[in-house]
């Protein structure tokens, strides 16, 4: 089995989680576009429901498909939000944001009553960190809040590069227009502290870091899906 038809099991079933009028968070990614295609086959046949994208790709996919859109606005609660990940561990912390999506993901997860993360075995891990972690910053000080950063993870023990992350010749802007930093700390021993103390920079607009909005999570390995739940 390859990794899209990993991706395509996850997504299949996620949509059962899915009731007739019910409004949603709309992931972003690969695996979420996988979500996307299942979903608007659905809606084709009947199935009635509002989705709310979390980043232009994603609203584009689903206009394309036919899924009605909301904005966020529109509908300030959701019943339900899935969407993938870049890693996931056994608490259901993940690291997400390597779409350059964080941002209107973590807002629209925590509208949401619950969130489902989809994703295949290659994204579970015992701790956070192999991933670099994406950190949304606003152009204005870029340099002094790097330099936040980097003060805050020696006093958490943490190193690593922080590079400032790169779209063709310039440098990638997110939906909302700010830059992201992906920082390779290795192993984060503790994720809430270091989520807590990111927060607490005024020129980070919002990290990769996703604590206590995950639900349940359905990873896809070569034979069938496993369920993880907190
Ligand atoms: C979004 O897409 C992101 O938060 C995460 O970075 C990425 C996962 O993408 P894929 O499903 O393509 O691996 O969910």
């Amino acid at each position: 089995m390859d990794a899209r038809q990993m991706k395509i099991i996850a997504a299949a079933e996620a949509l059962k989680h899915v009731e007739n009028g019910m409004r949603l968070g709309i992931g972003t990614g690969s695996t979420a576009e996988e979500f996307v295609r299942l979903l608007a086959e659905k809606v084709a046949e009947g199935l009635e429901v509002r989705g709310v994208p979390t980043s232009e790709r994603t609203a584009r996919l689903c206009v394309e498909l036919g899924v009605p859109l909301n904005s966020l606005d529109e509908l300030p609660e959701l019943d339900l939000t899935i969407d993938g990940a870049d890693e996931v561990d056994g608490s259901l912390r993940l690291i997400k944001g390597g779409g350059g999506a964080l941002l209107r993901e973590k807002i629209v997860a925590a509208a949401s009553r619950k969130m489902i993360v989809i994703a295949d075995e290659s994204k579970v891990v015992e701790t956070l960190g192999a991933f670099p972690l994406p950190i949304e910053v606003n152009a204005f000080g870029l340099s002094a809040t790097r330099i936040a950063i980097e003060k805050l993870a020696a006093s958490l023990g943490l190193a690593g590069a922080i590079e400032q992350r790169k779209s063709g010749e310039g440098y990638f802007k997110t939906d909302g227009g700010h830059y992201i930093l992906d920082a390779s700390f290795g192993r984060i021993s503790d994720a809430e502290a270091l989520a807590t103390s990111l927060n607490a920079i005024p020129g980070v607009v919002e990290h990769g870091l996703f604590i206590n909005l995950a639900s349940l999570a359905i990873i896809a390995g070569p034979a069938e899906a496993r369920i993880l739940a907190p």
